[in-house]
């Protein structure tokens, strides 16, 4: 059997008789309460059992444990001793502490081609991987292989790429700082910067963005920061499934008279009311309403909407009411003369229909923000994944720039992030362009030369493997196949590969479209003691707010032939130096006290981690928080002017944002429910607007097809059951992964190359 032949058939065919049984519900009007604790705890006690998941639960995000593995979202300074974890958290330390394992011997039974048909939640479903595997060129079923043998193999093939830009070096967000230090220092010192990482396809725009105006690629905002904000505005994020304790901050907020706008197509659950299950009134009561205001934005006009919000905040400032920072504007900041004559440009009418939101409600939204001087902006995807994702944050940056709300407490700029450890593995070094000052202090304080020439991201990095430029692809953690764009065309750029090598947890669809050889390097999950060199390791993790903290699992691990992470790291670049390197990797990777010690060197704002990420941990610098624009081209800030967007639908087509349901993480799927929308048992959907539905002659529960068409080339997802829901017509929205092969591998965001996950142009075609 032809290994690619078994992706094609299995994957992106998926038929009608693969439907799973959808059930339809009324969508909620609350987040959490009884039913996510009940939801949580199913979970937990399916998967651990009672004694494992009460031990590990009540450790996770205290001070003395581990740092929860699912997203980024910071801990508060003191930790609830009644639990510090969402249900979320719960499914994500649930699913990596799972007690079914799967090894040789179940390899041995099942073929490459027979996993295939799996669906992604039947692969995930099947548990930990427990031993390092092999599948060899002419073979379709994995064997186990000794790990010295494994990192020869790896060693040998490096050595024969002929050239280290021919290799490629991917990171998912969950790794430690400790292993991510040491993987993005082998990779330099093997001589290339092809380092993509997910941040590629998930808070790039952002980075992008927030480095041109703020000088900072990361949030300025602390968690305190938020119960004291005047006004919080919650962008292109679904925090009630994606990052459930931020609802706790924003109850914190409006109980201190703070108000809350929502702007996106849908009016997530989390966004409505929020039952906090740390509190009785949570568990019987009505909860807390959130959002004061919803602005149901039409997808991607987000740049319209903020336009014409500015727009009228500067009518008062016409009418001689001052309502932005002038003092600020004027010491801090450059552009707002041009800013207020370009929005002569647009009319209000055009920038309102092109936001689909009504008046009313835009000036609602206009008076709640001029009446404010303390503002918050959180976001996440719905900004970032558009081809126009870094002007969009930069269109929301000029509102708090304008406002002054940048750099004074209660005030700033919030990207939240995704994974757990995203943001702590860029600050240690995981990124694919080249950072002078970074490049210096690696030849200062680890005695070697790094390459000077930028290496590739995520998009450059399958366009190499599909064109046979790169041979070698290895993945610290992930799914790069599943989350990348153009499924068909990553599997084939990877299928280009002669070595795919993957460091995983628990199976994926990366492990079945590989290299002609591929390996399976099994690691700890975070909730796992590490032993490591015979003594109690911990690592440190930074949370989207900047702040590095220990982490300490305290599980007994999955198998007893798993390695963690920074051992895994250093055995390989032990293998592949042989001793004839300035950095002595061994001792390295089995003290990480020492890689703590390189870290504070090597990467920048790390201070004394080895104290200072006790209990709970330090913040690392931040000169938007501060305040401090210095480093900027005339030490101001930078107010910009950013065009409309531009989609020209054709007559037939759609707007399709591709999101997670509640049961997922990533290309993890945990369940087929997405409970707060009330999509039950089913993830190959379509949410769409009645009109839409209608307009089309079709009808709940049809089967459709969906296809887009870039440059001439059709991309086809099949089978889709129509489910009608409240969205702006003209927007649809599916679930990411199973709509990716949707997504053209060559259409990203301008600058920072995010692919274009939340824009997607699609037509409908019934089956
Ligand atoms: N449980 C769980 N937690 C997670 C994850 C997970 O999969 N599961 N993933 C983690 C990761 S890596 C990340 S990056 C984050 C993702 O967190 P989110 O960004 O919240 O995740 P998405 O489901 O992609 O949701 C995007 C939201 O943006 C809205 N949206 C889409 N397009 C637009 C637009 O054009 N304008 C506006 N204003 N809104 C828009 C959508 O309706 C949706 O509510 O979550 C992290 N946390
Ligand atoms: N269409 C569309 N595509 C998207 C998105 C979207 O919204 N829409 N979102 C994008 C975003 S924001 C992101 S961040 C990416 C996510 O991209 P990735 O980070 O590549 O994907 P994940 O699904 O998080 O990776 C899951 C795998 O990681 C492994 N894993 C879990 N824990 C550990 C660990 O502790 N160590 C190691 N070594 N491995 C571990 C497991 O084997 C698991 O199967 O996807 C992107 N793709
Ligand atoms: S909010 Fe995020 S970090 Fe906190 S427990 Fe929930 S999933 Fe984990
Ligand atoms: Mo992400």
């Amino acid at each position: 059997m032809n290994k690619s032949d078994s992706f094609s058939r299995n994957v992106l065919a998926r038929g009608p008789e693969d439907f799973t049984g959808l059930r339809l519900g009324e969508p909620k009007d609350f987040a959490a309460g009884k039913d996510g604790v009940m939801a949580a705890l199913k979970h937990s006690l399916k998967e651990m059992g009672a004694l494992r998941s009460f031990r590990s639960l009540f450790k996770m995000n205290q001070k003395e444990g581990f740092d929860c593995p699912s997203c980024a979202w910071p801990n508060p300074e003191e930790p609830s001793s009644l639990g510090e974890f969402c249900e979320n958290g719960a499914k994500a330390l649930a699913d990596e502490a799972t007690i079914s394992t799967i090894g040789g011997n179940f390899f041995s039974r099942y073929s490459v081609e027979e996993l295939s048909r799996y669906s992604d939640y039947e692969l995930n479903r099947l548990g930990r991987l427990s031993e390092p595997l092999i599948l060899r060129p002419q073979s379709i079923y994995y064997e186990p292989i000794e790990w010295e043998d494994a990192f020869r193999l790896i060693t040998d093939q490096l050595k024969e790429l002929g050239h280290p830009d021919k290799a490629i070096f991917y990171t998912s967000g969950r790794s430690s700082n400790e292993a991510a230090f040491l993987y993005g220092m082998f990779i330099r010192a093997f001589g290339t910067n092809n380092m993509p990482d997910c941040s590629n396809m998930c808070h790039e725009s952002s980075g992008v963005a927030l480095s041109e105006t703020l000088g900072i690629g990361k949030g300025s905002i602390t968690l305190e920061d938020l119960y004291g904000a005047e006004l919080i505005i919650i962008a292109g994020q679904n925090p009630g499934t994606n990052h459930p304790r931020m609802l706790s901050a924003l109850e914190k907020c409006k109980e201190n008279g703070g108000k809350i706008i929502s702007i996106n197509p849908l009016e997530e659950a989390g966004l409505v009311r929020f039952k906090n299950p740390q509190r009785s009134k949570g568990w019987i009561g009505q909860g807390s309403p959130i959002s004061d205001l919803h602005l149901p934005v039409n997808i991607n006009q987000d740049i319209p909407l903020i336009k014409l919000i500015i727009k009228r905040l500067q009518n008062f400032e016409k009418q001689g009411q001052p309502v932005f920072d002038h003092d600020f504007i004027q010491h801090k900041t450059e552009g707002y003369q041009e800013l207020m004559d370009d929005l002569d440009r647009y009319s209000k009418q055009e920038l309102s229909a092109m936001s689909g939101v009504e008046e009313g409600k835009v000036e609602q939204a206009v008076q709640l923000i001029a009446d404010r001087k303390k503002i918050v902006i959180c976001w996440a995807m719905g900004l970032t994944q558009h081809k126009n994702g870094v002007e969009t944050i930069r269109e929301y940056v000029n509102l708090l720039l304008l406002k002054g709300s940048i750099g004074k407490p209660n005030a700033g700029t919030c990207p939240v992030r995704g994974h757990s450890n995203v943001q702590g593995d860029r600050s240690v070094g995981i990124m694919h362009y080249v950072d002078k000052d970074l490049n210096q202090r690696i030849e200062k304080h680890m005695g070697f030369v790094p390459p000077a020439k930028p290496g590739l991201d995520t998009v450059g990095s399958m366009r190499a493997m599909h064109e046979g430029k790169a041979k070698i692809f290895m993945a610290l953690g992930g799914n790069f196949l599943m989350a990348a764009s153009d499924t068909d065309y990553t599997a084939e750029a990877l299928q280009n590969c002669d070595l795919t090598v993957q460091v995983s947890t628990k199976l994926n669809r990366s492990h079945l479209v590989t290299g002609k050889t591929a390996l399976i390097l099994p690691t700890y999950g975070r909730s796992e003691k590490d032993m490591t060199g015979g003594q109690s390791q911990y690592v440190t993790t930074e949370n989207s707010m900047g702040r590095v903290r220990q982490s300490k699992g305290i599980l007994r691990p999955a198998s007893g032939k798993l390695k963690s992470e920074p051992e895994i790291v250093s055995a390989l670049a032990s293998a592949y130096f042989n001793g004839d390197h300035p950095v002595d990797w061994d001792t390295l990777g089995t003290d990480y006290d020492l890689i703590r010690q390189k870290i504070d060197l090597v990467a920048k704002g790390f201070e004394n981690t080895r104290k200072k990420a006790q209990g709970s941990g330090y913040y690392l610098p931040n000169n938007a928080r501060d305040g401090n624009f210095e480093k900027l081209a005339g030490g101001t800030a930078k107010i910009t002017i950013n065009a409309l967007p531009k989609h020209q639908l054709a007559k037939d087509e759609l707007m399709l944002m591709t999101i997670r349901s509640h049961d997922q993480f990533n290309t993890t799927i945990y369940g087929l429910d997405d409970r707060y929308r009330g999509i039950y048992n089913e993830r190959r959907i379509i949410m769409m607007n009645e009109a839409d539905i209608e307009s089309r002659g079709l009808q709940s529960g049809d089967v459709v097809h969906l296809s887009s068409a870039y440059d001439g080339k059709i991309r086809t997802a099949h089978n889709f059951i129509v489910v009608p829901y409240k969205i702006p017509q003209g927007n649809t929205a599916a679930y990411f992964p199973e709509t990716n092969p949707l997504v053209p591998y060559n259409h990203f965001a301008d600058r920072s190359r995010t692919p274009i996950s939340k824009s997607i142009r699609i037509m409908l075609h019934r089956r």
